[in-house]
């Protein structure tokens, strides 16, 4: 069967079709060809339900983040040798004043560690938590993806071990310093923050705090926020009421306001913060669905990961986010973020107690970003997809060729050619890129002849005859491509 140029969708269809009525042809089986979608290869990823909802995948097309943003986590401290930071985590500093707080012996010190206790009133490791969500490893096969791959995590130790409790004058501190402003008796902190997120908050203003945190704005830090979790107004837990301040309200893993979240006008926007009441079916058995992210257990000395539910987990998401718009726009302002964050929001998803205009959604934020940007950087890939692996764009490969094959709806790297020699292995030249082949004869069980196209295609057959159940117009679609290889081939 001989199809001349470039076949419609419908010609392949109904070529598919003729080619099923044939009585020597028992089968035509698919050879999928899967589209990566930037979903990464951690193991832990199907447990994260926030991905999903907040659309990182869509956003993970366009950048995996840059390490030369900067993320600061003002909370308990961080296990900074988890395995799934890597390098990712820069000096820090402990702020926590009183040594029965800080569980490590000393006041003030230049080591954010957090020691955590055997009470089930520590820290919980909750910075180290925290820190995970905005920045743990992606597609390094291991635990959960950090919702940017690459930035640098600033730990800021304020909360001690006590229930993750810290004063307000140790958080100021931590905040100013994060910024890159001086703080008495401190050296100056070497690598300010562009974003800061606090995941905690308590009721009742406090001046010192305030003070802080407009000085970290005025500095050029975007400050995010938990509105707090006690299922009421947000309008008095602070930091997330300070006016400035981008405050995130928790969502379910249904997309809904969790029940235990804080709402109301000083909102900002709705991220997922997770639900433990709730599970997700997880290697045949269900888990809570909280969001996941990087702790240590104390009590057996592991490194591991867990689910936690709050604001706390909310916030976080926003300011992964805004690291990775930050990342295709580095010199986008605190104020241009939280924009470009309400204005694509899915609004479906907005809520009657007020949480914003809705559901963050990365994707399209990262998008606006970029085109936003005076120089974006090439979309995600940066040019290390490898020859017939499928792509989306000409700058993820690493030939910077990025093709239609034939006769199939699925773009591959590809290069340039004039001549079958000039193409790699198991490939030929077809109008003027290279295509893989794919194709071989091989001999069944039975010592039958079956064609084999990119694994299995096409299975002639002698003796009986049996149908093919339809598996769908792509399908299809992917049969006529073997076609073509066929053709291909023939001509040559
Ligand atoms: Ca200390
Ligand atoms: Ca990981």
């Amino acid at each position: 069967m001989k199809l001349a140029g470039s076949p419609t969708r419908n010609q392949t269809l109904a070529a598919a079709r003729q080619l099923a009525r044939r009585s020597d042809v028992q089968y035509a089986h698919p050879v999928y060809i899967r589209r990566p979608a930037s979903v990464p290869n951690d193991k832990l990823y199907p447990l994260m339900w926030h991905a999903d909802l907040a659309r990182l995948p869509g956003a993970w097309d366009l950048t995996h983040g840059s390490n030369k943003v900067v993320v600061a986590v003002v909370d308990t401290g961080i296990k900074r040798n988890h395995p799934d930071f890597g390098d990712r985590i820069l000096p820090g500093y402990d702020f926590v004043s009183r040594a029965s707080d800080g569980g490590d012996g000393d006041g003030r010190d230049d080591d954010p560690n957090d020691p955590g206790t055997l009470a089930s009133t520590s820290s919980g490791q909750h910075g180290t938590h925290v820190a995970g969500i905005i920045g743990a490893l992606g597609n390094n096969g291991q635990g959960i993806a950090g919702i940017d791959w690459r930035c640098k995590i600033l730990p800021v130790r304020a909360l001690g071990v006590r229930e993750g409790q810290g004063t307000d004058p140790d958080i100021a501190d931590a905040i100013r310093w994060a910024a890159g402003l001086d703080v008495a008796g401190v050296p100056r902190n070497p690598n300010p923050a562009k974003i800061i997120n606090l995941s905690f908050s308590g009721a009742g203003a406090a001046q010192v705090l305030t003070d802080a945190v407009r000085a970290a704005m005025n500095a050029g830090s975007l400050v995010v926020a938990a509105a707090g979790n006690d299922g009421s107004d947000a309008n008095t837990y602070f930091p997330g009421a300070i006016p400035g301040v981008f405050a995130v309200a928790a969502s379910d893993p249904q997309g809904k306001l969790a029940q235990y979240s804080n709402y109301g006008d000083i909102v900002g926007i709705l991220a997922p913060g997770g639900e433990m009441g709730m599970t997700i079916p997880f290697e045949s058995r269900d888990e809570p669905a909280g969001v996941w992210s990087l702790v240590y257990d104390t009590d057996k000395q592991q490194y591991g990961y867990r689910a936690y539910e709050g604001t706390s987990q909310a916030a976080p998401v926003v300011a992964g986010v805004a690291a990775l718009m930050l990342s295709v726009y580095p010199d986008m302002k605190p104020d241009d973020v939280i924009r470009v964050i309400k204005e694509t929001a899915d609004t479906s998803r907005a809520c009657v107690e007020q949480c914003g205009p809705g559901m963050i959604d990365a994707s399209k934020a990262i998008a606006r970003a970029r085109e936003m940007s005076p120089n974006p950087p090439p979309p995600a890939g940066d040019g290390q997809l490898k020859y017939s692996q499928a792509c989306s764009a000409d700058r993820q490969c690493e030939s910077r060729v990025c093709r239609l094959t034939q006769a199939v709806d699925a773009r591959i790297c590809t290069r340039f050619c004039s001549f079958d020699r000039d193409c790699p292995t198991d490939s030929f030249c077809s109008i003027g890129v290279c295509t893989p082949t794919n194709i071989a004869i091989q001999t069944n069980r039975k010592g039958e002849p079956v064609v084999v196209i990119g694994g299995c295609a096409l299975i002639e057959r002698s003796r009986s005859k049996r149908r093919s159940r339809s598996t769908g117009l792509s399908t299809l679609a992917l049969v006529l491509l073997s076609l073509f290889f066929l053709a291909a081939r023939r001509r040559r």
